[in-house]
Parts: structure tokens; sequence; C-alpha cells
């Protein structure tokens, strides 16, 4: 079972009309703050957070308890004390389904601790299976592309990805550059090397995908990078191996 908590930002439209229409380079800042505060928070303690949107983000949060959560509520509380932040737990054998399950338990209000503003339940969740996706040599595509066409066709392959492996009950993350995470437990790497293949089918890139397995997020987060930069070592020594796998013990 894999874990996940969605934090969230609440009455977060509304509050921005309170700053006036001179206000989006103050939200801009504001949000870059926010994510670094909520990512270093949830690091230290063993999780990783995937940025959704600006007001809402995901973390693996196997092995974080009830009071671990609400710890890190409060931090956030006595930071940003004009905002109400808001988390909902869920786990399941897919990432898909713990989403569900968090988001189910914030719509029936299925309270794990209402003071701090978190809904749902705590799991035995010992499992997170992540992949860390990168375009093979995007530098020499920068060659041949404007900056701004590069991206276009960065977004097209995160569109394409989110929505072959959605098709999987996996969960894909922009990480920036030409990077991304999956979360994605119960995915073969055969199933991986299919999609992989049916989204660059056509386009003139190609991906590697390393897999992390481990017991927390932040340990399958590095293994996953660690499996993506074996990859890249295999390939200094002529061998071509688009995904690789690491199970941590
Ligand atoms: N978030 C994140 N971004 C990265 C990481 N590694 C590289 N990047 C980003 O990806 C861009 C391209 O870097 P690389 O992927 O190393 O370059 P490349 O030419 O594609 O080389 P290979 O991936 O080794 O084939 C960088 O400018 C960064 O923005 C990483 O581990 N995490
Ligand atoms: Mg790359």
């Amino acid at each position: 079972m894999i874990q996940l908590t969605i934090i969230r930002i609440e009455g977060y439209g509304p509050w921005t009309l309170t700053l006036g229409s001179d206000r989006e380079a103050q939200l801009q800042m504001l949000q870059s703050k926010i994510y670094h505060d909520v990512q270093r928070l949830f690091t230290e303690k063993n999780c990783i957070v995937y940025f959704n949107r600006f007001d809402e983000y995901f973390a693996i949060t196997n092995g974080l308890d009830a009071a671990g959560h609400k710890e890190i509520q409060r931090e956030l509380a006595k930071t940003y004390k004009d905002l109400k932040m808001s988390m909902a737990v869920g786990a399941g054998v897919t990432a898909f389904e713990a989403n569900m399950n968090a988001y189910q338990a914030r719509k029936e209000g299925k309270m794990l601790d209402s003071s701090a503003r978190i809904f749902g339940s705590i799991h035995d969740a010992d499992i997170a299976q992540v992949m860390h996706i990168d375009v093979d040599s995007s530098t020499k595509v920068g060659d041949r592309l404007s900056p701004y066409e590069v991206t276009s066709l960065v977004m097209k392959v995160y569109s394409q990805l989110a929505e072959e492996f959605l098709k999987h009950n996996s969960l894909t993350f922009f990480l920036g550059g030409d990077n991304f995470m999956v979360i994605s437990n119960g995915v073969t790497k055969e199933q991986a090397d299919s999609v992989i293949k049916k989204v660059t089918a056509g386009i003139d890139i190609k991906l590697n995908c390393g897999i992390g397995i481990g017991k927390t997020g932040r340990k399958a987060a590095e293994a996953a990078t660690k499996a993506l930069d074996t990859i890249r070592d295999l390939r200094q020594e002529g061998k071509i191996q688009p995904i690789y796998e690491i199970r941590c013990p």
C-alpha cells in the first residue's frame, strides 16, 4: 500500500482578490515560498512532495502518522497566518486509489484531526514506487528548436504521459526541465516500456525511465533518480538501456 496526502490552500481564490489587481507578482513570490516550505517540511519526515497546482500539492507520506501531519500543519499555520491549509490522507494499492480515498475523505468530511483540518485516515503503507522519466539528450533538442518550442514539446510529452499512466492508475508530475516523476505502484517495467513507446511514437525524442522502489516516498524517489543516473552511466559505456529499476533493501 501507498499513502498519499493532498495538501491544499483553502479559499485561495477569494483570498487572492483581497490583494487588489497589482497582485500577480506577489502571488507568484508567495506560491514559490509555500512550495519551498511544504517540500522542506515533508522531506524532513522522509516524504516527497509533488507540485500539482499552485494551491495544491501531493505528498507520498508512507510512515507519516497523524501527529507528524499535525506538526507540519502547525508549522505552516505559524508561517502563513492569513492562509488556511488543509490536508487529506488516503491509502491504496495504487496511487490513483490513494488519491481517490483522500478525495472521498475530504468530500465526506471524515476528519483525522479537526483542529488541524486534516481529513482521512492513516494506513500501514510501506511501499512506494516512483519513476523518474527524463528526455534523452534534451540539450541536443535545443540545437534544432528554440527554448519556447522545447517547452511546447515537453508539455506535449507531459500531457501524454499523464493520460497513459493514469490508465495504469499512476499519477504523473512535472518536475521542471525535461523531468517527470510518476507515482506508479503496481506498474511493471514492461507496462512502463509500452507507455513510453506509445508516447514517443511519431516524435523525435527518446525517454529514459529510472524506477525506484522503497518504503518511503523519499527513498523511492532517491532510488528512481539513482536508476536514471545509472542509465546515463551505462550509456557512457555504450550500453543503451532506457529502463532501469532499483529496489531499496
Ligand atoms: N527536476 C530535475 N531536473 C533535472 C534533473 N536533471 C536535469 N534536470 C533538468 O533537465 C534539464 C536537462 O538536463 P539533462 O536531462 O541532464 O540533459 P540532457 O541533455 O537531456 O542529458 P541526458 O538526460 O543525460 O540525456 C536541465 O537543464 C534541468 O532543468 C533532475 O534530477 N531533476
Ligand atoms: Mg535529459
